[in-house]
Formats: structure tokens, C-alpha cells, sequence
């Protein structure tokens, strides 16, 4: 059964023989019952993340009064019968959750209400992110992948990481990559081109509609991509579509980002788990001092991912006055909010 605390397993009387080959790893997955949660198990118990000869152990975490809600979604997750998926975890308990985990989704949080507005959400998260950061930093596996999607995922990520003692910052990340996801659709759709074909688009800062969606280096249909667009649109309807795109897929669904937000999620660990062969994408990371971005804010750039999972910062990019403006913003953006929760870090 199904509880506060308590395990939920499942066997299975026969694991294909190529399954066998892998040891299966753990994934923790924070607000696991919510709506990204109820996307993103079904996807990275499928194999789309970490790939289909990689069996996995589910550990699941919720807040107590809502293990009931958890507790269906694991019926959901064994009637699906996941080859892949060698057991499940559900707690209420932060260590139980992140015990040896080698890839966390911190998606769990408090969404923003109308009343809210961003300082608000930043305090009212970021107490959630001192506890699971340590208890990061006291279970988890030692070159643990973190995610963090719950917002302010760049901030969140900050605490977490201030947190979590003895772990290196390189273990640490939050999303932008449904930003970069959804840049790269509207450059799609405007050229009439699959998003397959527009490669390098990278998102900098904050996932707040601060954030700076940079086509320069972009390629669509293998031709640069700012040689086929107006830099009027680029600079105008391009980059407010994207930066206000969550707040019209509330209006339009009634709902926010889910199953686009979980792919994004999905994306981003995939890339980092696999590397991504010279593709550059987005990751808000630890800044080291790159591109004059203060050290230790988490900060979206540019990076690749080596097959070995190491991140690099794509170096060396010409920074012109716009795109130095649009740093500096995200900068500011990030300094107020680490201002806002000074005392957790
Ligand atoms: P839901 O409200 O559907 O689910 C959140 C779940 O988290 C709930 O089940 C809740 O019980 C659980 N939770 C709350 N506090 C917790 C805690 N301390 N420990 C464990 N679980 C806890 O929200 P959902 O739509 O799934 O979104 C989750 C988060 O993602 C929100 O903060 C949301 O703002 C953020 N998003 C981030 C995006 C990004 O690009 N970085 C985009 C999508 C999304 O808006």
C-alpha cells in the first residue's frame, strides 16, 4: 500500500533479457501527483529520457495531505506495466525521496496565485528548497543531476544548491529549455520549416519574461537563421510571444504548461544524461563569472554537454550592446530575487 512514508513495489516476473544488461538507476520526482508530475513519470518511464535499455527506480515525493492523490498515480504507473521501471517509491519524506538518487526533479512547489506577484512566490517557495536542498546534499548520489523546474526555478535552484552541503555546484540546474522550446517552435512556424530543422537557439537569465531568447547563432534548414527573418520581428512580436507564452497558455487552456513544460524537463536531463553532440542548448547553471554574470547565480546559457555529462558555457560569443542589455536585465532580475531570500542561503 501506498502512503505517508510508506513503499510501493513492483515486480516483475519477467524483464526483457537486454533490460537486464543496465543496473537500474534512481529518480527522484518532486510534486510528483501535480500536473507536469502526471506527464513527465510517463515519460521518463517510457525511455525517453535516459534511454530504452536504462531500468530505473521511481522514488516519488509529495506533501502529506496529498499521498492519497500520489497513491493513484502509482496504480496509474503499474497498470501502465514500464518494462523499465524496477520499482516505485512514494513518500512524504525528503531523504526517503532523494536516497541515492542520480537524477532529481525538483517540480514540486506552490504555483503562483492571482494575488501573487513574483516576491511573493519567491517567498512563499523558497523555504521548500532549504529542506530538499539538504536533504540533497545528505542522500543523494555524489554526482547527483538536478533539475528544477518548480519556480522561481532559477532562485529555487540557488537555495537548493546553497544547501546542499558537500555537493559540487556542477551538480545543479533549473529550466529554461521550454523557453528554448518555445523559441524554436515560433521560428519554426514562421519560416514553414519542422522544429527539427532549427538547431542552436538558446535562451539567457531568468525563466521569467525578463529572459533573453538569442537567434544569432541559430541555423534553420541549414542557412543561418537571422539571414531568413526580420530583425524587427525578432526583436518584437518573436521575443514577447516567447516571453509571454505561459501567460496565453493559461488563458487558452485554463491551465498552465504541463506536458510541454514535462518534454521540456525531458529535454533538458536527456541531453545532460546523453550530451548533446555539439548542439548547443540552454541550461541555467552556477554562473563561473561567464559572459560578467555574477558568480553563483544560476543563469540560462549557452552550453554543449560532453557523452561524459560534463556542461561548458559556449565561450567566446560576440556580446553587442543588445544582447549586453539584455544580460544586464537578467542580472538584475536575478540579483532582487537572491536579495529576496538572502537569509536562506
Ligand atoms: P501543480 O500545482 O499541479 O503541482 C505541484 C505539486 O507539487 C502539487 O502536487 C503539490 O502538492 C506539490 N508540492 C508542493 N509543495 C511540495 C513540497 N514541499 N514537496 C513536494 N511536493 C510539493 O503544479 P505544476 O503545474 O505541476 O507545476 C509545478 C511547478 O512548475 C510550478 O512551480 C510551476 O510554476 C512550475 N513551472 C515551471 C516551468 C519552467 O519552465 N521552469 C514551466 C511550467 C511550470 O509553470
Amino acid at each position: 500500500m501506498c502512503g505517508a512514508g510508506s513503499r510501493a513495489r513492483i515486480g516483475y516476473a519477467q524483464i526483457l533479457p537486454e533490460v537486464r544488461m543496465k543496473a537500474p538507476i534512481r529518480v527522484a520526482v518532486t510534486g510528483a501527483a501535480g500536473n507536469i508530475g502526471y506527464s513527465l513519470l510517463w515519460r521518463l518511464a517510457s525511455g525517453n529520457c535516459f534511454g530504452d535499455d536504462q531500468p530505473m527506480i521511481l522514488q516519488l515525493l509529495e506533501i502529506t495531505p496529498v499521498m492519497e492523490r500520489l497513491n493513484g498515480v502509482v496504480m496509474e504507473l503499474v497498470d501502465s506495466a514500464f518494462p523499465l521501471v524496477h520499482d516505485i517509491v512514494a513518500t512524504d519524506d525528503v531523504n526517503t525521496a532523494f536516497r541515492d538518487a542520480d537524477a532529481i526533479f525538483l517540480v514540486g512547489s506552490r504555483p503562483r496565485s492571482k494575488d501573487m506577484d513574483r516576491a511573493d512566490l519567491v517567498a512563499a517557495n523558497g523555504p521548500i528548497f532549504v529542506g530538499q536542498g539538504k536533504a540533497i546534499g545528505e542522500s543523494a548520489s555524489r554526482d547527483v543531476k538536478v533539475i528544477t523546474v518548480g519556480n522561481p526555478a532559477n532562485t529555487n535552484c540557488l537555495i537548493a544548491r546553497a544547501n546542499a552541503t558537500g555537493l559540487d555546484g556542477s551538480c545543479f540546474s533549473a529550466m529554461t529549455r521550454l523557453d528554448q522550446n518555445r523559441a524554436v517552435g515560433q521560428v519554426a512556424a514562421k519560416l514553414g520549416v519542422p522544429a527539427a530543422q532549427v538547431q542552436d537557439v538558446f535562451v539567457w537569465g531568468n525563466h521569467s519574461d525578463k529572459m533573453y531568447p538569442d537567434l544569432r547563432k541559430a541555423v534553420a534548414s541549414e542557412l543561418p537563421a537571422m539571414g531568413q527573418l526580420d530583425l524587427a520581428w525578432v526583436r518584437e512580436e518573436f521575443r514577447r510571444t516567447v516571453a509571454t507564452r505561459g501567460k496565453a497558455i493559461i488563458m487558452a487552456r485554463g491551465a498552465s504548461s504541463a506536458a510541454s513544460a514535462a518534454s521540456a524537463a525531458v529535454d533538458h536531463m536527456r541531453d545532460w544524461w546523453k550530451g548533446t553532440n555539439g548542439r548547443i542548448v540552454s541550461m541555467a547553471i552556477p554562473s563561473q563569472g561567464w559572459y560578467d554574470v555574477p558568480e553563483g547565480l544560476v543563469f540560462s546559457f549557452p552550453v554543449t554537454v560532453d557523452a561524459s555529462g560534463t556542461i561548458s558555457v559556449v565561450e567566446g560569443l560576440e556580446i553587442d550592446a543588445y544582447t549586453r542589455d539584455r544580460i544586464v536585465e537578467n542580472i538584475q532580475d536575478l540579483e532582487s530575487e537572491r536579495s529576496a531570500v538572502a537569509e536562506l542561503i
